[in-house]
């Protein structure tokens, strides 16, 4: 039979038995054939009552990241990456927003953004929102607002995420895990100022675990992943990451302009008429510039 793999650990994995995270042995062959990851479908046999994984099957995609022996499968077969921020308690901060959407779509993956504790929202938040708002729908973002303390737009999201797969990223204390176990309907998931910062770095594992919501299909939280990495995006192709600017430069002068000051750029002349955001551009040209230098 073919089940879900939940989580994945040195030499072990956990995998969804109607919904139950249940543990399970692993033929030796499939760590060399393909390392599992959170997501995968694994072609299991029952041993005793037990699931024994012998094969992985092929993914339809994947979030990577660079570690130092190559890339690193965070999470497989993924039909939408979240990006969630809290609008306090830490504020939201656009470049974190606009660096995990291009590293999702440089994935190849739908985004969503999802801001989170509109409760504590002020009067002045508003504009910054409905730009942001703009700016997501221009880009073909979803985009949302939420809180889970008192419900607000969480049917939105319901709707958005049902049936689907996907994947979470955030900053610690965006309310990642408060938003699973809303969705799930579980209440033992550890959630609070000191869930999941163990003080992980870089190279450690990320710890992705698949849990099945209420209203079907899966959430994929990532406890350890800071924000999603660009490092690995070649320099001529971050303007593929941006879905609008990569539209807009259709119309450049030189078919490999950078959108960095060529002349007859059509992404520079853009902005300056006002359909494409000096925040949108300003993201695009800092990653374009750290990868640059990287
Ligand atoms: N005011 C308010 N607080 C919230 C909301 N959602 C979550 N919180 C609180 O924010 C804190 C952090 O939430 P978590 O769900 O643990 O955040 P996380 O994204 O999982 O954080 P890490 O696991 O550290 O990455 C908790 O104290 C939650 O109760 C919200 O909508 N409004
Ligand atoms: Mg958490
Ligand atoms: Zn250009």
């Amino acid at each position: 039979m073919e089940l879900r793999v939940c989580s994945v650990h040195r030499r072990e994995m956990t995998v969804l038995v109607r919904g139950r995270e249940t543990s399970a042995t692993v033929s030796g062959k499939v760590f060399l054939e393909r390392p599992p990851a959170a997501g995968d479908i694994a072609v299991v046999e029952m041993e005793e009552g037990k699931p024994h994984v012998v094969e992985i099957l092929p993914r339809r995609n994947s979030l990577q990241r660079p570690v130092l022996s190559g890339m690193q499968v965070i999470a497989a077969n993924i039909d939408l990456a979240m990006v969630l921020v809290s609008l306090r308690d830490p504020p939201l901060r656009r470049g974190f927003v606009e660096r995990s959407a291009a590293s999702a779509t440089w994935s190849g993956l739908q985004v969503m953004v999802l801001v989170n504790k509109v409760d504590l929202a002020a009067e002045d938040d508003r504009e910054m929102l409905a730009r942001l708002e703009l700016d997501c729908g221009r880009a073909g973002f979803a985009f949302g607002l939420a809180s889970c303390v008192t419900g607000t737009g969480l049917d939105a999201v319901r709707s958005a995420v049902s049936g689907r797969s996907v994947v979470m990223t955030g900053p610690s204390g965006a309310g990642k895990t408060t938003l699973i176990r809303i969705l799930s309907g579980r209440d033992d998931l550890k959630t609070g100022p000191l869930s999941g910062r163990t003080g992980k770095g870089m190279h450690t594992t990320v710890g992705a675990r698949v849990m099945p919501m209420a209203c079907g299909g899966f959430l994929i939280d990532t406890p350890g992943l800071k924000v999603l990495p660009v490092s690995h995006i070649p320099r001529g192709e971050m303007k593929n990451c941006f879905p609008d600017i990569a539209v807009l430069g259709t119309a450049c002068r030189f078919r490999d302009c950078l959108h960095s000051g060529e002349p007859g750029c059509a992404v520079k002349a853009a902005v300056e008429e006002g359909s494409l955001s000096g925040e949108r551009y300003a993201a695009y040209r800092s990653l374009l510039e750290e990868v640059s230098r990287g």
